[in-house]
């Protein structure tokens, strides 16, 4: 730091030495320009006036005179010299300082003796003593004997008679005054650039302290506090002050070292307490292991990073969704490639000529590839097949299920599109392993194993599997099935959907199905049906109360008074905040968090809280249902009903029950972000799912994750997947109202000490049990897979024809 204040000091005093001195030396030009010309025109203008009387007398033939014309003439001593000499040279006469003619340069006046013209110089000349009356042209050594070298300004003028040069009057001027305020000029900069100099540096070694030494030393400090884990990350923005682009770089920096070390801390805390709760750092490492040289292919209709315009903007948002949160560890750790449909209104501007963009935009680490699909084929394929017909027809609902003939043949031409992109991602890869999502692309498996044998491919399916009979509603049961079969490994999240899959699967092609072993052979392909209950992340950095109170042999009672643990204040808060936000009343808050959709039950779970203020009128003016549910698939007639029919209940309600400070429910439709969600799952006493039929059920795991005060009770149906796991719930059946209004009402009632055991227990299932162990088994049972030795020699990874 030193060194480099000296060196600044330096380069200052340099440049700006440099650049006064310069400006200097022009100055005293233009200054010393100025007063030559100035002595110039006064001497001409004083010669000017002398020139008639001179001539006058000279032809008149009066020489004596001339001495004392002379002497009129130059009435001040400040005046210049005058002589005047004839044609040959000599002095004729000659008035005031005779010393300064002794300095007429050698030929002077020869222009205008022998020319008729005016003569002027500006000569830097010794005073050099001459007798008078010697011809100028011969003083040529006159620098040799004296040597004050004096500026003079030298004027001669012919004179005339008639036509006739009788001589020439000559004029000499001290001009040393020029040099001398020249000096002058100079020695007063001088000191100005010293003062300019001292100033500057001084200013600008302040500002230097100020503007950049102090903020970088307090950046380091912080760094050096964080790198010690005694700072916050979000700390540190402010302390860079205006170098805020640094800032974001080191932020972000900052942000993964916290993560890894948060990452090494839990692996540590695992090890040491000898469990088995897999973090986002542990699949990366596993999945890497597993994968080897092979590379991952992902493939879903949700692309992880849409490009969305926002006002004037573009902004890359990251649709919310727990498939994202599950496979973006995995793709980052093996550079892999998620292939998905660019859903986004900008999304065409931000790939490259393959369609391509490495994500995520801050720290790229794998590959999107965008599908583009055109207005019909989104109805045809997306809206049409997948969601008017597959997703009615595998979860039973109630709503019919409608198979369009044009709707399946979009279907198909879709999947063999996606097929197409997929298979020239990974014309070049050995050992491709394909991880495809959901039931919008039944048929893929099986075009890829059809190009690809060597392709190690799984499918997820993440809805319900329906049984044999309701499947077969559909007039392509055969084909999707045939599809699905194309996958070495189809999961789904709970075993009775693999049975039922079996099942269907015996009922509708020729296949060996192998009950034991769980899998189907056909036609020489083997594919497993597995099992893999899906999660969501797990926060291995978020401290849980409960297990600091239990580590620190603590009283456990409501976690926000665990004596010796800081109280649980940012719950308090929230829950205070989201009150005055919406205007709640009420001690008690229900939330349900859900897509606008028929199987998530909502109206049936308005039903509940109506029959609950209606049985149980206690509860008016102290119970609030906060609802919040993201518009989904608006343009399909069965959810637009359902939005109306949602909204017509809820204001009978309101109207029925409300006073004028209090609403018993809150309906907020739109969709939140994780943030906002998070806020209501933390502030709310009960979380209410009552799905219809669910393949999983993500809202229920999300609200246990949310709670790491060990508060709150969720109240699940038994048709959800989640059920299966968490026994702690209240379980109802969403269809009985009656039922989930006395769930409700033992949830409100529930005693401190139970809500927090049950809550213990579904945590640490959720915890054990989360999305990167879903991940990881998935990937486990698929890189697993033997690939015969014959599949591998006949598979083509030349280009293939094309299927779309
Ligand atoms: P979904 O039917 O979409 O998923 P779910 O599992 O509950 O249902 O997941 C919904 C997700 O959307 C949750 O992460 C939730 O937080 C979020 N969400 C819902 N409403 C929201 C809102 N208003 N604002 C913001 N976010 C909101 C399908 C299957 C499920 C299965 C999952 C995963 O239907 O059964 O669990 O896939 O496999």
């Amino acid at each position: 730091m030193h060194f480099f204040r000296l060196r600044l000091v330096a380069a200052l005093l340099v440049g700006i030495t440099l650049i006064s001195v310069g400006s200097t030396y022009f100055d005293v030009l233009a200054h010393k320009h100025s007063l030559r010309s100035d002595l110039a025109r006064r001497t001409q203008w004083f010669g000017a006036g002398a020139q008639p009387q001179i001539e006058q007398q000279m032809a008149a033939g009066q020489f004596d005179g001339l001495p004392k014309l002379l002497e009129r003439l130059r009435q001040y001593p400040d005046q210049p010299s005058m002589a005047i000499y004839n044609t040959q040279g000599s002095l004729l006469a000659a008035a005031g300082d005779i010393l300064p003619l002794q300095t007429l340069p050698a030929n002077f006046l020869k222009r205008p003796l022998n020319e008729g013209k005016e003569a002027t110089a500006f000569v830097k000349a010794a005073e050099n003593p001459r007798p008078a009356g010697a011809t100028p042209a011969t003083a040529g050594n006159r620098a040799q004997t004296n040597t004050t070298a004096k500026l003079w300004y030298e004027d001669a003028i012919p004179l005339h008679n008639g036509q006739e040069t009788v001589g020439t009057l000559v004029m000499v001027a001290d001009a040393d005054y020029i040099r001398l305020d020249g000096m002058q000029v100079w020695r007063r900069s001088f000191l100005n650039i010293v003062a300019l100099v001292i100033l500057v540096v001084v200013v600008t070694l302040l500002m230097v302290r100020w503007f950049l030494l102090q903020p970088v030393t307090r950046a380091a400090e912080w760094l050096r506090r964080l790198r010690q884990g005694n700072a916050e990350v979000g700390e540190g923005a402010k302390e860079f002050g205006y170098l805020i682009p640094l800032a974001n770089e080191v932020t972000s920096l900052a942000e993964n070292l916290t993560r890894a070390r948060a990452a090494a801390e839990a692996e540590a805390r695992l090890r040491d307490a000898a469990e088995h709760v897999w973090t986002a750092h542990r699949l990366a490492v596993h999945v890497r292991e597993r994968l080897g040289s092979g590379k991952l292919f992902v493939v879903s209709n949700r692309e992880p990073y849409m490009h969305v315009r926002q006002g004037a903007g573009v902004e890359c948002v990251v649709p919310p969704s727990g498939l994202v949160t599950a496979i973006e560890p995995i793709l980052q750790a093996c550079d892999g490639t998620w292939i998905a449909h660019g859903s986004g209104n900008e999304d065409a501007a931000f790939v490259d000529a393959n369609d391509r963009l490495r994500v995520p935009p801050d720290e790229p680490r794998y590959t999107l590839r965008r599908v583009w699909l055109s207005a019909e084929e989104e109805a045809g394929y997306y809206e049409g097949f997948s969601n008017e017909g597959l997703w009615p027809l595998c979860h039973i609902a109630h709503t019919r299920p409608i198979f369009r003939a044009n709707d399946w043949d979009y279907y198909q031409r879709v999947n063999a599109k996606f097929a197409d992109v997929l298979l020239e991602e990974m014309r070049d890869t050995e050992h491709p392993v394909v991880f495809i999502q959901d039931y919008h692309f039944a048929l893929l498996p099986q075009m890829i194993k059809k190009a690809r044998p060597d392709a190690r491919v799984a499918i997820f399916w993440h809805i319900p599997w329906p049984n044999a009979e309701s499947f077969g509603i559909c007039p392509w049961q055969a084909e999707l099935i045939d599809g699905l079969l194309g996958a070495d490994v189809i999961g789904f999240h709970i075993q009775s959907h693999c049975n039922n899959f079996l099942e269907t699967v015996d009922r509708v092609l020729e296949a060996r199905t192998d009950w034991e072993q769980f899998s189907i052979r056909r036609n020489g392909h083997l594919s497993q049906v597995r099992p893999f209950p899906i999660s969501v992340a797990w926060d291995e950095r978020a401290m849980d109360r409960a297990e600091y109170a239990k580590e620190r042999d603590l009283p456990i009672g409501r976690p926000a008074i665990v004596r010796g643990m800081p109280p649980n204040e940012d719950r308090e808060n929230t829950y205070s905040q989201l009150h005055r936000e919406l205007g709640i009343e009420g001690k008690q808050m229900i939330v349900g968090v859900d897509r606008m959709d028929y199987t998530k039950g909502i109206v049936e779970r308005l039903l509940a809280i109506e029959h609950l203020l209606e049985e149980h009128p206690w509860y008016l003016e102290k119970v609030v249902f906060v609802q919040i549910a993201a518009p989904s698939r608006t343009r399909i007639p069965s959810y637009a009903g359902l939005r109306v029919q949602v909204q017509e209940t809820v204001e009978r309600i309101n109207r029925r029950y409300g006073t004028s400070g209090w609403k018993p429910v809150i309906l907020i439709e739109r969709q939140c972000s994780h943030d906002e969600v998070r806020r209501y799952y933390e502030a709310a006493d009960i979380c209410l799912v009552t799905s219809l039929h669910d393949g999983m059920n993500l809202v229920a795991k999300e609200y246990l994750a949310a709670r790491t005060d060990c508060d709150g009770v969720l109240i699940l149906s038994r048709f959800a997947g989640a059920a299966q796991e968490l026994r702690d719930a209240l379980l109802v059946n969403p269809y009985d109202v009656q039922q989930v209004a006395e769930a409700i009402r033992t949830g409100l009632e529930m005693s401190p000490g139970e809500r927090r055991l049950r809550m213990e227990r579904m945590r640490t299932q959720v915890k054990e049990h989360n999305v990167y162990r879903w991940a990881s088994n998935v990937l486990t049972d698929l890189c697993a897979v033997r690939i015969e030795d014959e599949v591998l020699a006949r598979s083509p990874r030349k280009p293939h024809l094309k299927l779309a």
